[in-house]
């Protein structure tokens, strides 16, 4: 009965046949076809770089619904984000000369000595990691270098702190700094991409800035464990008292764990053990029964705010990662509550109603994200199965003419499109469904680390 009412509910959000879609083969009691879905998904990657390729070729983002385009990092100036962002997942798809065009791209026209202030957070997640990772996929070295030239230009945001924290603006060309107030995730979002950097060129610096800057704020946890999500690059002390599992902090958690999983980091391993057990006793709370994380006060554990993002999805892949599947499974099922409940997950929610606080979302892959951390642990087809849901309720309210978009109102029927795909979609969630649903032969899946933005940086078989 339950069960009818959620998926009648799903239909009439989603409008339409297509939405007759989103019933997974697996809750309708039949097995998926795991090889059809996989099919589907690089059918649909195929053709939205199709139309990027005709439409958007070389600049940062698509927009699908005009088939215009739009810059990402610097106002009247593209640094091919897509493209880059995409290189290593048409790899995994086998789509090899989509891949190598995308290469001799980069090659002929991709060039950071630009007189422009970027943010040094996403610069790094998105370009350097995923130069790295194509680099990781063909042997190309120019994409090494090329990785190289942009980490030491961001290198500079770095030294400019006292502490080692990275100014969250740099001037590519002047390497001129700006907005030291920062956070937990644009300064500690660092040492998977220059790690590896640090690995492959033989040059110590890059892993050493990283590390240094996690250290520095894992040193200010409280006596409960927690740190606060915002800081100061210059005095090096936060600016709030909020501890936040997602925005602001995310990916710093994640990047303990990585450091573990791709350097032996025994000391980060366990920070990534007492972070996340802190965040269980302290955050972890209850309402109408579902685990939620709303931001506390890092000393008291007191509520501070009773908004959770879609973005904090990825707590329950990386819980289940650390040792505390349990609870990660917990957290996934109030993610899987609110996808049966909107369809697509509201980009913020209110935790104490259940609410969403915005009607538009962004496009998010974190809850593939981690169906695929958990299933990587024990392999349970469930996980492929809530991700196929995802992938099926994507798929029938972001697809667009010239590729799949961002919504901006979640509660109209059908959903209302806006006209943007970020530069993630093509680096993340159809990545996450490609190792989910297919039998890659790319990837050994027991060896695989991803960077936060799914950039491989370990497990490539080439
Ligand atoms: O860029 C993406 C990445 O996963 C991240 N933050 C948010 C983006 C996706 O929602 O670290």
């Amino acid at each position: 009965m339950i069960r009818s009412l959620h998926r009648r509910h799903a239909l009439s959000l989603m409008g339409g046949t297509a939405a007759a879609l989103a019933i997974p083969l697996a809750a309708q009691g039949r097995s998926e076809d795991w090889a059809a879905l996989a099919a589907d998904v690089k059918a649909e990657f195929k053709w939205s770089w199709d139309h990027y390729v005709a439409r958007a070729w070389g600049k940062d983002e698509i927009n699908p619904v005009s088939g215009g385009q739009q810059h990402f990092f610097i106002e009247g100036h593209d640094l091919g984000l897509s493209l880059v962002e995409a290189l290593d997942t048409l790899w995994l798809m086998e789509l090899d000369d989509e891949f190598q065009a995308g290469v001799d791209w980069v090659k002929a026209n991709l060039d950071f000595d630009v007189d422009g202030d970027i943010q040094v957070f996403e610069a790094n997640i998105r370009l350097v990691g995923g130069l790295l990772s194509a680099h990781l996929c063909s042997g190309d070295p120019v994409l090494l270098a090329k990785a190289k030239e942009l980490a030491d230009r961001l290198m500079k945001a770095f030294d400019a702190s006292p502490h080692g924290l990275p100014y969250r603006y740099v001037n590519l060309r002047t390497g001129a700094v700006r907005d030291p107030e920062t956070n937990l995730a644009e300064i500690g979002t660092y040492i998977a991409e220059f790690g590896v950097l640090s690995r492959l060129t033989g040059d110590a610096r890059y892993h050493d800035a990283a590390r240094r800057a996690m250290l520095h704020t894992l040193n200010m946890r409280s006596d409960l464990g927690l740190m606060a999500a915002n800081i100061h690059a210059e005095t090096g002390q936060f600016i709030s008292r909020n501890a936040s599992i997602d925005v602001y902090a995310d990916s710093f958690y994640e990047y303990l764990w990585d450091a573990w999983e791709l350097f032996g980091d025994e000391q980060l391993k366990r920070a990534a053990q007492e972070c996340c057990a802190a965040m269980v006793a302290h955050q972890g709370k209850r309402y109408d029964g579902r685990l939620w994380f709303p931001m506390v006060d890092y000393e008291t554990g007191a509520v501070t705010g009773t908004s959770q993002t879609v973005l904090g999805g990825y707590l329950a892949g990386l819980l289940g990662q650390v040792g505390m599947k349990a609870e990660g499974d917990d957290f996934l099922a109030t993610y899987t509550a609110m996808q049966e409940r909107y369809v697509i997950i509201p980009e913020s929610i209110d935790v104490t109603t259940a609410g969403p606080r915005t009607k538009r979302t962004g496009l998010r892959p974190e809850y593939a994200d981690a169906c695929l951390n958990l299933w990587l642990g024990d392999r349970d087809d469930r996980y492929r199965a809530l991700a196929a849901i995802h992938w099926r309720n994507m798929k029938a309210t972001s697809k667009a003419a010239y590729g799949y978009t961002s919504l901006t109102d979640i509660t109209t029927r059908p959903m209302t499109q806006g006209d943007n795909c970020p530069g993630y979609w093509w680096s993340e969630q159809m990545k996450y469904y490609w190792l989910l649903f297919a039998e890659p032969k790319r990837v050994d899946l027991g060896q695989l680390v991803l960077s936060t933005e799914a950039n491989v940086l370990r497990g490539l078989r080439t």
